[in-house]
């Protein structure tokens, strides 16, 4: 047990539902503490499914989420709960309705229910509700369900926080369905029509079925299923879980996919969010913003010409300037500056020598051995891109074994980068595997870094940052 004076983390780590409920205060009131409290806990999660339940007013998503919570508290899992009302600027009715509703759980430890309210801009209440997710998942909470109203874009991204996506419809919105198309369609992993008590439910699962039948010649994998269920009789839940844990099953593949975009999305957002605020706190005068927007309003600057000056001004350079015109490059242009050379397995570097040096008249640098690797390499002068002849010095060394495998000949290449960490980190970035995460010592003080065999199509390519000073090997 910890005491109250324990930290709110450690408190949080616990489980202790007044810690988890002070912890998303934190983060709803986007207090600093909250950043911080991510912060310390943000390692121990990743643990929890969040199970996304998003539908138009009424549809019954709320019983849905309640007799879902029963459902896997039967099958022994904890179950955290937030509602989250972009609709209505108060926390009002709807999530009375929902304490209500979701009364039998309230004596359950098992549950923890939470009501996220509207507090500034979507984007912000989207970011909000994926912290409070972080929060239950760290207070050992197996799912987190989050229960979202509307279907348009803001809504969409909310959702986006889940790792399963449910959509739930009710009879009679077939003509909804088209127009919710866009946005749902990308998004739903599942469809419930629920309310299936009442006429239609057939014609409008028929609708969604056509929909997806649509889309289904472009697209493989998971079709999402259309599910039928009436909530208030508790019918059709015990086969909406399993739906989930099916889709959980098959997509478990792809979930850290989703779960980088997500990351991807959090990020711009906080960064544009901490930009911003550094803008108004560092940059801007006062009153400069609302100036700005009254030159707009008058037409005498566009809001591209604003916004580059005021980057300008925030990075004292001609990147400000040019913020309207060219889009952050990816990869950075500067990432490969050339080859530095190419690496070739030997048997006898001096045999190789005679070659390149007594016939071809190349020069040579000293050989040096690189520690760690029972290498010793040698670089030969060809201009800018050197050939280095490696030989091992010892047997079982990485070129011996080569050597052994398939013989002497081309091993790898060479990529020289300014940036070795800055390299690996957007290599790493794109998902493509490296041998080494941290760069080594090289040859000549260099730092180098292999990336996987296996990404690159046949060569073995090894970045390179040279070290500071005049040898540039
Ligand atoms: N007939 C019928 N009524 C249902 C069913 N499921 C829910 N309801 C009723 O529909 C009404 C709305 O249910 P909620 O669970 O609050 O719906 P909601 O989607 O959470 O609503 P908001 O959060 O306000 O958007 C309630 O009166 C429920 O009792 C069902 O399967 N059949
Ligand atoms: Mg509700």
């Amino acid at each position: 047990m910890t005491t109250a004076s324990a930290p709110l983390s450690e408190r949080l780590l616990a489980g202790d539902p007044r810690a988890i409920a002070r912890a998303i205060s934190l983060i709803e009131n986007e207090a600093p503490e909250g950043a911080a409290l991510i912060g310390r806990i943000f390692a121990k999660t990743g643990n929890a499914y969040l199970i996304g339940i998003t539908g138009p007013p009424g549809a019954g998503k709320s019983t849905l989420v309640d007799k879902i919570t029963a459902e896997l508290r039967t099958r022994g899992r904890k179950v955290g709960i937030l509602a989250v009302d972009p609709t209505s600027p108060f926390s009002g009715g709807a999530i009375l309705g929902d304490r209500v509703r979701m009364q039998a759980h309230a004596e359950d430890e098992g549950v923890f229910i939470r009501s996220m309210a509207t507090r500034g801009h979507l984007g912000g209440l989207a970011r909000t509700t994926a912290e409070a997710a972080i929060v239950l998942d760290a207070a050992g909470y197996d799912v987190v369900i989050i229960e979202t109203v509307g279907v348009g874009q803001d809504e969409v991204d909310i959702v986006r926080t889940a790792d399963v996506s449910v959509v739930t419809l009710v009879p009679g919105t077939g003509d909804e369905v088209q127009a919710l198309k866009a946005g749902i369609m990308e998004i739903a992993d599942v469809f419930v029509v629920n309310k299936a008590d009442r006429e239609g439910a057939d014609r409008t699962a028929a609708s969604i079925e056509m929909m997806l039948s649509l889309d289904d010649a472009m697209s493989e994998g998971w079709r999402p299923p259309v599910l039928r269920t009436e909530a208030t009789a508790n019918r059709g839940i015990g086969e909406l879980i399993d739906t989930i844990d099916r889709f959980r099953e098959q997509s478990s593949d792809t979930l850290g996919a989703r779960r980088r975009a997500r990351a991807e999305w959090r990020l711009r957002e906080i960064l544009g969010r901490r930009f911003m605020q550094h803008l108004e706190a560092n940059v801007l005068q006062p009153g400069e913003f609302g100036l700005w927007l009254d030159r707009i309003a008058a037409r005498e600057v566009d809001p591209y010409g604003a916004a580059a000056t005021v980057m300008g001004q925030a990075l004292g350079n001609e990147l400000g300037g040019d913020f309207s015109r060219s889009a952050p490059k990816s990869p950075p242009s500067a990432l490969v500056a050339a080859i530095d050379h190419v690496g070739i397995a030997v048997e006898d570097a001096d045999a190789s020598l005679k070659f390149f040096a007594g016939v071809l008249g190349l020069t040579s640098d000293a050989p040096q051995d690189v520690k760690g690797q029972n290498t010793r390499v040698r670089f030969v002068n060809t201009g800018d891109a050197k050939l280095e002849l490696v030989e091992s010095i010892a047997p079982g060394s990485p070129i011996a074994n080569y050597l052994e495998k398939r013989g002497p000949g081309l091993h790898h290449v060479a990529l020289r980068v300014c940036d070795i960490h800055a390299a690996i980190a957007h290599v790493l970035g794109a998902g493509v595997r490296m041998i080494d995460k941290e760069p080594r010592r090289g040859a000549h003080g260099s730092l180098i870094a292999f990336v996987h065999p296996a990404e690159t199509h046949g060569v073995l390519v090894e970045l390179k940052q040279p070290a500071a000073s005049g040898e540039s090997h």
